[in-house]
């Protein structure tokens, strides 16, 4: 009989193998510690998920493409950006995962993203693998000219990797519904085919789903309410801090309000802004989404309610619950501790894995509510797949029944992950929830289908 004990030395023993098989990819490393860490009590209680090879497989993306993306700016020079797209796991469906755009894109950011998308599209419950892509292309300051050429040289090479019923890519940082218009088109050209189906995030009337822009933010507000819920409160009344300033933040915010909450932060790169009447979400749409601007041009414009902090961070402004929202790694111990001097109720990741560890441990051990980023933001991709369901099936959704989908889901994703805790000794823990329930649904699946 397996013991915990033997499964978490196999478990170790694996882990370092990973770094060593791995290097250099210290973000992939820490997504995989932070599943395989939790994955022990369930290993043991099913001995079959002890199988040999089972989470050596997991952990090994099924395929790996690396491409070069040269293009031409508008002065006419060339410069050459890397492409990537990891096709991790495709046991319950396609591949399914966004494109990221930043400079800090390399293999292992991609890989991690394109791990933690496994467990969370498993979560969703809707059929599908998970993948991940982008390029180390910076579009900051770049005109609208410059970047679609780049997207179409980017799909000039994925187009052959990707289709509706093998790998469905979509929007991450950088990539919204500017970059998906561009790369649909050129996968349109190069294919002569219409395929709605090959990417996720359209603009509406050309396939886009309802609410497809709006489901990362609004999910994750929704996943925050569950959690609240169980500690018997709700979000009326509740102050906020939200980081980042970009699709997740923007309806993070959004959604808030409509809960009767008020987030009173937003940030980028260059610091962080806050408002003490709460974020003006017209004033920050018009800054971010239509002039692309940085925020603090949103403290210049509001006036005396709010202030930039430059170089800041959110997380020092007392508030009830936290949201990041702008990506990996940017809530760390020290963070944690003022969050939790400060008397934070719950934090819930909209982004990916922006909570470090060591500030995870400390959260939980403080008995604040934390949700996982990959249930918590499973609205995005769950929203995704209701896109691809539209899609197949020829026809648009309301607003309405969307968003009823989405809250369907979102509230789903909490009953599972609370559950799953519960039924390994985790009571309130949504980290071994989530991990353990999105494993066992991929597992089982991997299981039955062979050694491939
Ligand atoms: P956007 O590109 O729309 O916005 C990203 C925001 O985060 C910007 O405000 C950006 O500021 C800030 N940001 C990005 N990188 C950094 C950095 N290294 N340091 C400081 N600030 C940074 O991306 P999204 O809103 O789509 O994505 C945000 C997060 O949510 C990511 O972790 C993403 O993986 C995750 N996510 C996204 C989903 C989606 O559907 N879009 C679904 C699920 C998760 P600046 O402009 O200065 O770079
Ligand atoms: O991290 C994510 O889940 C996303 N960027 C959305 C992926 C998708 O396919 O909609």
């Amino acid at each position: 009989m397996t013991t915990r004990s033997d499964t978490t030395t196999a478990l170790n023993r694996l882990l370092a193998e990973i770094e060593h098989r791995n290097p250099a990819q210290p973000e992939f490393h820490q997504a995989a510690h932070e599943v395989l860490e939790t994955l022990a009590p369930v290993i043991a209680a099913r001995p079959e998920y002890a199988e040999p090879g089972l989470i050596e497989r997991l952990v090994e993306p099924e395929r790996q493409v690396i491409f070069r993306v040269p293009w031409q700016d508008d002065q006419g020079r060339v410069h050459v950006n890397r492409g990537f797209r990891v096709e991790f796991n495709s046991a319950l469906g396609p591949y399914k995962g966004g494109l990221r755009f930043h400079s800090s894109v390399n293999l292992g950011v991609i890989k991690f993203l394109g791990f933690e998308q496994i467990f969370k599209n498993a979560l969703t419950g809707l059929g599908i693998g998970g993948g991940k892509g982008g390029s180390d292309f910076d579009p900051h300051g770049r005109s609208d000219a410059e970047v679609m050429r780049f997207c179409q040289s980017f799909m000039t090479e994925l187009y052959r990797h990707i289709g509706e019923h093998t790998d469905v890519p979509a929007g991450d940082i950088g990539v919204g519904g500017r970059e998906i218009g561009y790369l649909f088109g050129q996968y349109r050209r190069i294919t002569n085919r219409w395929e709605a189906g090959v990417l996720t995030g359209k603009g509406q009337g050309w396939g886009g789903s309802l609410i497809r822009p709006e489901a990362t933010g609004y999910g994750n507000v929704l996943f925050a309410a569950a959690m609240m819920r169980e500690r018997g409160e709700d979000l009326e009344g509740q102050t906020a801090v939200v980081s980042g300033s970009g699709n997740v933040a923007i309806y993070t915010i959004e959604k808030l309000a409509a809960l009767g909450a008020n987030a009173v932060t937003c940030s980028d790169s260059s610091g962080y802004v806050v408002d003490e009447k709460g974020i003006d979400l017209d004033l920050l749409k018009q800054i971010k989404e239509v002039e692309r601007g940085r925020v603090d041009a949103y403290a210049k414009r509001r006036g005396a309610s709010a202030r930039f902090v430059p170089g800041g961070r959110v997380w020092e402004v007392p508030a009830d619950i936290a949201l990041p929202s702008a990506t990996q790694n940017e809530l760390d111990e020290a963070d944690a501790e003022t969050l939790i001097r400060n008397g934070v109720k719950a934090v819930s990741e909209g982004a990916n894995m922006p909570t470090t560890p060591e500030a995870v441990h400390l959260l939980q051990k403080a008995g604040v509510a934390f949700g996982p980023g990959k249930a918590a933001n499973a609205g995005g991709v769950a929203v995704s797949a209701l896109e691809m369901a539209q899609n197949h099936a020829r026809t648009s959704w309301t607003a309405a029944r969307v968003e009823e989908e989405l809250t369907h889901i979102m509230n789903d994703i909490h009953t599972t992950c609370h559950e799953t805790a519960e039924r390994y000794d985790a009571p309130g823990d949504y980290v071994t929830g989530a991990n353990i329930a999105g494993f066992e649904r991929v597992a089982d699946a991997m299981l039955a289908q062979g050694v491939i």
